[in-house]
Protein backbone atom coordinates (compact mmCIF):
# COMPACT_ATOMS: atom_id res chain seq x y z
CA UNK A 1 0.00 0.00 0.00
CA UNK A 2 1.35 3.30 -1.28
CA UNK A 3 0.47 5.40 2.22
CA UNK A 4 2.25 2.82 4.08
CA UNK A 5 5.32 2.55 1.98
CA UNK A 6 5.48 6.22 2.37
CA UNK A 7 5.29 6.14 6.41
CA UNK A 8 8.27 3.78 6.60
CA UNK A 9 9.93 5.87 4.42
CA UNK A 10 9.76 8.89 6.12
CA UNK A 11 9.49 7.01 9.94
CA UNK A 12 6.13 8.93 10.28
CA UNK A 13 3.66 7.72 12.97
CA UNK A 14 0.73 9.73 10.85
CA UNK A 15 0.07 11.09 7.52
CA UNK A 16 -2.99 13.34 7.25
CA UNK A 17 -4.33 14.10 3.89
CA UNK A 18 -6.39 17.58 3.27
CA UNK A 19 -5.89 18.30 -0.24
CA UNK A 20 -9.29 16.77 -2.12
CA UNK A 21 -7.88 15.34 -4.90
CA UNK A 22 -5.72 12.90 -2.97
CA UNK A 23 -8.25 12.29 0.04
CA UNK A 24 -10.44 11.19 -3.45
CA UNK A 25 -7.53 9.29 -4.27
CA UNK A 26 -6.97 7.00 -1.25
CA UNK A 27 -10.32 6.96 -0.01
CA UNK A 28 -12.51 6.91 -3.09
CA UNK A 29 -14.04 9.85 -1.64
CA UNK A 30 -15.57 12.51 -3.88
CA UNK A 31 -17.92 14.73 -1.59
CA UNK A 32 -16.80 18.31 -0.71
CA UNK A 33 -15.66 17.95 2.77
CA UNK A 34 -13.39 15.07 3.73
CA UNK A 35 -10.16 14.70 5.33
CA UNK A 36 -8.31 11.66 6.18
CA UNK A 37 -5.72 10.13 8.86
CA UNK A 38 -3.93 7.80 8.61
CA UNK A 39 -2.48 6.88 12.33
CA UNK A 40 -0.57 3.70 12.25
CA UNK A 41 -2.44 0.94 10.71
CA UNK A 42 -5.19 2.77 11.36
CA UNK A 43 -6.88 4.92 9.08
CA UNK A 44 -9.56 7.25 9.40
CA UNK A 45 -11.74 9.78 7.56
CA UNK A 46 -13.60 12.61 9.23
CA UNK A 47 -16.90 13.94 7.29
CA UNK A 48 -19.84 15.66 8.32
CA UNK A 49 -23.00 14.77 8.87
CA UNK A 50 -24.25 15.62 4.47
CA UNK A 51 -21.67 12.93 3.78
CA UNK A 52 -21.95 10.18 6.33
CA UNK A 53 -23.96 7.73 3.91
CA UNK A 54 -22.64 8.50 0.62
CA UNK A 55 -18.77 8.55 2.71
CA UNK A 56 -19.68 5.29 4.12
CA UNK A 57 -19.99 3.57 1.05
CA UNK A 58 -17.44 5.02 -0.70
CA UNK A 59 -14.43 4.98 2.22
CA UNK A 60 -15.24 1.71 3.98
CA UNK A 61 -14.44 -0.26 0.69
CA UNK A 62 -10.81 1.25 1.00
CA UNK A 63 -10.26 0.48 4.18
CA UNK A 64 -11.13 3.79 6.14
CA UNK A 65 -13.21 4.43 9.01
CA UNK A 66 -15.68 6.79 8.93
CA UNK A 67 -15.54 9.59 11.40
CA UNK A 68 -18.66 11.89 11.64
CA UNK A 69 -17.50 15.70 13.21
CA UNK A 70 -19.69 18.31 12.77
CA UNK A 71 -18.40 20.97 14.83
CA UNK A 72 -14.67 20.39 14.31
CA UNK A 73 -12.49 18.51 12.17
CA UNK A 74 -9.73 20.34 13.57
CA UNK A 75 -10.55 19.34 17.27
CA UNK A 76 -10.84 15.44 16.14
CA UNK A 77 -7.85 15.48 14.41
CA UNK A 78 -6.75 16.67 18.02
CA UNK A 79 -8.04 14.02 19.91
CA UNK A 80 -6.44 11.14 18.07
CA UNK A 81 -3.43 12.74 17.96
CA UNK A 82 -3.60 12.49 21.50
CA UNK A 83 -5.24 9.20 21.85
CA UNK A 84 -2.47 7.54 19.51
CA UNK A 85 0.48 9.15 21.31
CA UNK A 86 1.37 10.44 17.24
CA UNK A 87 5.09 12.52 17.69
CA UNK A 88 5.96 12.40 13.64
CA UNK A 89 2.92 13.79 11.28
CA UNK A 90 3.34 14.27 7.44
CA UNK A 91 1.38 17.09 6.49
CA UNK A 92 0.47 18.00 2.69
CA UNK A 93 2.88 21.58 3.14
CA UNK A 94 1.84 22.55 -0.83
CA UNK A 95 -1.98 22.52 0.23
CA UNK A 96 -2.27 23.37 3.88
CA UNK A 97 -2.67 27.08 4.26
CA UNK A 98 -0.32 29.21 6.39
CA UNK A 99 -3.27 29.86 8.67
CA UNK A 100 -4.32 25.93 9.41
CA UNK A 101 -0.54 25.37 9.78
CA UNK A 102 -0.17 27.95 12.51
CA UNK A 103 -3.46 26.68 14.76
CA UNK A 104 -1.51 22.90 14.19
CA UNK A 105 1.88 24.38 15.66
CA UNK A 106 -0.06 26.52 18.64
CA UNK A 107 -2.06 23.67 19.54
CA UNK A 108 0.29 20.88 19.08
CA UNK A 109 3.64 22.70 19.97
CA UNK A 110 5.20 19.36 20.23
CA UNK A 111 4.67 17.50 17.28
CA UNK A 112 7.16 16.65 14.08
CA UNK A 113 6.20 17.83 10.79
CA UNK A 114 7.02 15.96 8.07
CA UNK A 115 6.29 17.97 4.48
CA UNK A 116 5.38 15.92 2.18
CA UNK A 117 6.13 18.17 -0.95
CA UNK A 118 4.50 16.57 -3.90
CA UNK A 119 4.96 12.53 -2.40
CA UNK A 120 0.90 12.06 -3.06
CA UNK A 121 0.99 13.49 -6.66
CA UNK A 122 4.21 12.08 -7.52
CA UNK A 123 2.21 8.58 -6.43
CA UNK A 124 -0.57 9.75 -8.98
CA UNK A 125 1.36 9.59 -11.71
CA UNK A 126 1.22 5.71 -12.94
CA UNK A 127 -2.63 5.42 -13.42
CA UNK A 128 -4.26 2.04 -12.46
CA UNK A 129 -6.45 -0.34 -14.80
CA UNK A 130 -9.70 1.39 -13.42
CA UNK A 131 -7.81 4.83 -13.68
CA UNK A 132 -6.46 4.01 -17.43
CA UNK A 133 -10.66 2.90 -18.24
CA UNK A 134 -12.24 5.72 -16.47
CA UNK A 135 -9.68 8.14 -18.50
CA UNK A 136 -11.02 6.10 -21.94
CA UNK A 137 -14.20 6.85 -21.33
CA UNK A 138 -13.56 10.64 -20.42
CA UNK A 139 -11.92 11.07 -23.48
CA UNK A 140 -14.65 8.77 -26.04
CA UNK A 141 -16.90 11.67 -24.64
CA UNK A 142 -15.02 14.63 -25.23
CA UNK A 143 -14.80 13.30 -28.63
CA UNK A 144 -18.25 12.04 -29.63
CA UNK A 145 -19.07 16.12 -28.05
CA UNK A 146 -16.83 17.69 -30.67
CA UNK A 147 -18.18 15.47 -33.58
CA UNK A 148 -21.53 16.64 -32.54
CA UNK A 149 -20.50 20.44 -32.39
CA UNK A 150 -18.29 20.81 -35.47
CA UNK A 151 -21.06 20.38 -38.17
CA UNK A 152 -22.92 23.39 -36.82
CA UNK A 153 -19.69 25.95 -36.55
CA UNK A 154 -20.50 28.30 -39.18
CA UNK A 155 -18.73 31.94 -40.23
CA UNK A 156 -20.07 34.56 -37.88
CA UNK A 157 -20.72 32.94 -35.15
CA UNK A 158 -18.82 33.43 -31.42
CA UNK A 159 -16.19 31.47 -30.03
CA UNK A 160 -18.46 31.58 -26.97
CA UNK A 161 -21.02 29.81 -28.92
CA UNK A 162 -19.05 27.24 -30.21
CA UNK A 163 -17.47 26.75 -26.42
CA UNK A 164 -21.27 26.67 -25.38
CA UNK A 165 -22.11 24.21 -27.83
CA UNK A 166 -19.21 21.69 -27.34
CA UNK A 167 -19.74 21.93 -23.16
CA UNK A 168 -23.44 21.37 -23.49
CA UNK A 169 -22.55 18.20 -25.81
CA UNK A 170 -20.23 17.05 -23.29
CA UNK A 171 -22.45 16.88 -20.70
CA UNK A 172 -25.39 15.22 -22.80
CA UNK A 173 -22.63 12.74 -23.00
CA UNK A 174 -21.98 12.41 -19.62
CA UNK A 175 -19.36 14.47 -18.70
CA UNK A 176 -19.80 15.96 -15.03
CA UNK A 177 -18.15 19.23 -16.31
CA UNK A 178 -15.16 20.83 -18.68
CA UNK A 179 -11.71 20.24 -17.82
CA UNK A 180 -11.06 23.86 -17.90
CA UNK A 181 -12.25 26.75 -19.83
CA UNK A 182 -12.57 25.67 -23.35
CA UNK A 183 -9.99 27.00 -25.53
CA UNK A 184 -11.75 28.12 -28.69
CA UNK A 185 -9.62 30.45 -31.16
CA UNK A 186 -10.17 31.63 -34.83
CA UNK A 187 -8.19 32.99 -37.16
CA UNK A 188 -5.31 34.89 -35.91
CA UNK A 189 -6.66 34.59 -31.81
CA UNK A 190 -5.30 30.65 -32.92
CA UNK A 191 -1.94 32.21 -32.45
CA UNK A 192 -2.57 32.57 -28.38
CA UNK A 193 -1.42 29.26 -27.48
CA UNK A 194 -4.09 30.07 -24.34
CA UNK A 195 -7.18 31.81 -26.15
CA UNK A 196 -9.76 31.17 -24.19
CA UNK A 197 -13.20 31.12 -25.90
CA UNK A 198 -13.53 35.44 -26.64
CA UNK A 199 -16.58 37.39 -28.02
CA UNK A 200 -15.38 36.86 -31.58
CA UNK A 201 -16.66 36.09 -34.22
CA UNK A 202 -15.57 32.63 -36.18
CA UNK A 203 -13.64 33.74 -39.69
CA UNK A 204 -12.21 32.49 -42.76
CA UNK A 205 -8.67 30.58 -40.94
CA UNK A 206 -7.36 28.35 -38.53
CA UNK A 207 -9.62 27.46 -35.77
CA UNK A 208 -8.09 25.92 -32.53
CA UNK A 209 -10.29 23.79 -30.20
CA UNK A 210 -8.32 22.67 -26.93
CA UNK A 211 -10.80 21.11 -24.59
CA UNK A 212 -11.59 17.72 -22.48
CA UNK A 213 -13.53 17.02 -20.05
CA UNK A 214 -13.68 15.38 -16.58
CA UNK A 215 -15.89 12.14 -16.12
CA UNK A 216 -15.68 10.30 -12.69
CA UNK A 217 -13.06 12.88 -11.71
CA UNK A 218 -10.50 12.43 -14.51
CA UNK A 219 -9.74 14.52 -17.85
CA UNK A 220 -9.60 14.69 -20.91
CA UNK A 221 -7.62 16.84 -23.00
CA UNK A 222 -7.76 17.07 -26.51
CA UNK A 223 -6.44 19.64 -29.03
CA UNK A 224 -7.93 19.35 -33.03
CA UNK A 225 -7.07 22.48 -35.39
CA UNK A 226 -9.09 23.00 -38.35
CA UNK A 227 -9.29 24.96 -41.31
CA UNK A 228 -12.71 27.15 -41.60
CA UNK A 229 -13.02 28.08 -45.11
CA UNK A 230 -12.76 26.05 -48.52
CA UNK A 231 -8.90 27.26 -49.54
CA UNK A 232 -6.25 27.37 -46.94
CA UNK A 233 -2.96 29.10 -48.08
CA UNK A 234 0.01 27.27 -48.35
CA UNK A 235 1.41 28.43 -45.73
CA UNK A 236 -2.06 27.43 -43.74
CA UNK A 237 -1.15 23.72 -44.96
CA UNK A 238 2.57 23.62 -44.60
CA UNK A 239 2.67 24.62 -40.65
CA UNK A 240 -0.33 22.32 -40.27
CA UNK A 241 1.52 19.39 -41.64
CA UNK A 242 4.72 20.38 -39.87
CA UNK A 243 3.15 20.56 -36.10
CA UNK A 244 0.77 16.81 -37.59
CA UNK A 245 4.42 15.30 -37.83
CA UNK A 246 6.05 17.03 -34.78
CA UNK A 247 3.11 15.39 -32.92
CA UNK A 248 3.70 11.51 -34.81
CA UNK A 249 7.40 11.58 -34.50
CA UNK A 250 7.09 12.74 -30.54
CA UNK A 251 4.38 9.81 -30.36
CA UNK A 252 5.90 7.36 -31.83
CA UNK A 253 8.98 7.51 -29.42
CA UNK A 254 6.71 6.80 -26.58
CA UNK A 255 7.75 3.65 -24.06
CA UNK A 256 8.87 3.07 -20.97
CA UNK A 257 12.55 4.31 -20.19
CA UNK A 258 12.31 7.19 -22.36
CA UNK A 259 12.92 10.32 -20.53
CA UNK A 260 10.33 13.30 -20.81
CA UNK A 261 13.37 15.63 -22.10
CA UNK A 262 14.47 13.35 -25.01
CA UNK A 263 10.58 13.16 -25.93
CA UNK A 264 10.36 16.85 -26.00
CA UNK A 265 13.25 17.47 -28.32
CA UNK A 266 12.17 14.94 -30.98
CA UNK A 267 9.12 17.31 -31.62
CA UNK A 268 11.41 20.69 -30.61
CA UNK A 269 14.14 19.42 -33.30
CA UNK A 270 11.95 18.59 -36.28
CA UNK A 271 10.13 21.99 -35.63
CA UNK A 272 13.55 23.93 -35.62
CA UNK A 273 14.91 21.96 -38.62
CA UNK A 274 11.77 23.12 -40.68
CA UNK A 275 12.72 27.33 -39.70
CA UNK A 276 9.24 27.52 -36.65
CA UNK A 277 11.69 26.90 -33.68
CA UNK A 278 11.10 30.15 -32.68
CA UNK A 279 7.11 29.71 -33.01
CA UNK A 280 6.90 26.73 -30.50
CA UNK A 281 7.59 28.28 -26.92
CA UNK A 282 5.81 26.10 -24.57
CA UNK A 283 6.14 22.42 -23.55
CA UNK A 284 5.18 19.37 -25.17
CA UNK A 285 2.96 17.94 -22.74
CA UNK A 286 2.24 16.29 -19.70
CA UNK A 287 -0.15 14.00 -17.32
CA UNK A 288 -3.50 13.87 -17.14
CA UNK A 289 -5.65 12.35 -14.45
CA UNK A 290 -7.67 13.94 -11.31
CA UNK A 291 -5.89 17.07 -12.77
CA UNK A 292 -5.45 18.60 -16.04
CA UNK A 293 -1.83 18.89 -15.70
CA UNK A 294 -0.25 16.76 -13.46
CA UNK A 295 3.12 14.72 -13.13
CA UNK A 296 5.08 13.62 -15.40
CA UNK A 297 5.81 17.15 -17.51
CA UNK A 298 6.72 16.29 -20.19
CA UNK A 299 9.16 19.41 -21.71
CA UNK A 300 12.08 20.68 -21.72
CA UNK A 301 10.97 22.61 -18.90
CA UNK A 302 9.89 19.92 -16.77
CA UNK A 303 12.51 17.67 -14.41
CA UNK A 304 13.46 15.02 -16.46
CA UNK A 305 12.62 11.96 -15.86
CA UNK A 306 11.77 8.30 -17.67
CA UNK A 307 8.97 7.40 -18.55
CA UNK A 308 6.73 4.36 -17.34
CA UNK A 309 4.33 2.32 -18.12
CA UNK A 310 0.99 3.25 -16.91
CA UNK A 311 0.87 7.21 -17.22
CA UNK A 312 -0.81 8.98 -19.47
CA UNK A 313 0.50 11.93 -21.44
CA UNK A 314 -0.39 14.43 -23.69
CA UNK A 315 1.58 15.39 -26.52
CA UNK A 316 0.71 18.64 -27.88
CA UNK A 317 3.35 20.77 -30.37
CA UNK A 318 2.56 23.84 -31.85
CA UNK A 319 3.49 26.39 -33.93
CA UNK A 320 2.10 30.29 -33.23
CA UNK A 321 2.74 32.85 -36.12
CA UNK A 322 1.38 36.41 -34.62
CA UNK A 323 -1.04 38.13 -36.92
CA UNK A 324 -1.57 35.11 -38.78
CA UNK A 325 -2.65 31.98 -36.65
CA UNK A 326 -1.59 28.65 -35.00
CA UNK A 327 -1.89 24.98 -34.64
CA UNK A 328 -2.25 22.93 -32.04
CA UNK A 329 -2.92 18.97 -32.26
CA UNK A 330 -2.95 17.19 -29.18
CA UNK A 331 -3.25 13.22 -28.69
CA UNK A 332 -3.64 11.80 -25.11
CA UNK A 333 -1.20 8.85 -25.09
CA UNK A 334 -0.91 5.82 -22.23
CA UNK A 335 2.49 4.83 -22.16
CA UNK A 336 3.02 0.98 -22.03
CA UNK A 337 6.42 -1.43 -21.26
CA UNK A 338 7.59 -1.58 -25.36
CA UNK A 339 5.73 1.43 -26.53
CA UNK A 340 2.46 2.96 -26.50
CA UNK A 341 -1.14 3.43 -26.94
CA UNK A 342 -3.10 6.42 -28.70
CA UNK A 343 -6.14 6.97 -26.16
CA UNK A 344 -7.47 9.49 -28.80
CA UNK A 345 -9.03 8.73 -32.17
CA UNK A 346 -10.16 12.27 -33.78
CA UNK A 347 -8.18 12.27 -37.31
CA UNK A 348 -5.77 14.36 -38.15
CA UNK A 349 -5.35 15.24 -41.55
CA UNK A 350 -6.05 18.92 -42.11
CA UNK A 351 -10.07 19.10 -42.16
CA UNK A 352 -11.84 22.19 -43.38
CA UNK A 353 -15.07 23.19 -41.72
MN1 LIG B 1 -2.94 19.83 -22.66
Amino acid sequence: MKLERLMKEKQMDAILITNLLNVRYFTSFTGTTGTAIIIGKRKFFITDFRYVEQGKKQVEKMGFELICENVSTFKKIGELLKEYDVKKIGIENQSVTLDQFKTFEKNFPKLEYIYLDDAFTKEREIKSEEEIKIIKESIKIAEKALEATLPKIKVGMKEKDVAAELEYQMRKQGADKPSFDLIVASNERSALPHGVASDKLIEEGFLTIDYGCFYKGYASDITRTFYVGKNPSEKHIEIYNIVKEANEKAIKAIKEGVSVHELDSIARDFIKEKGYGDYFGHGLGHGIGLQIHEYPGVSFKSEDKVLKAGMVITIEPGIYLPNFGGVRIEDDILVTKDSYEILTSLKKDLKTI
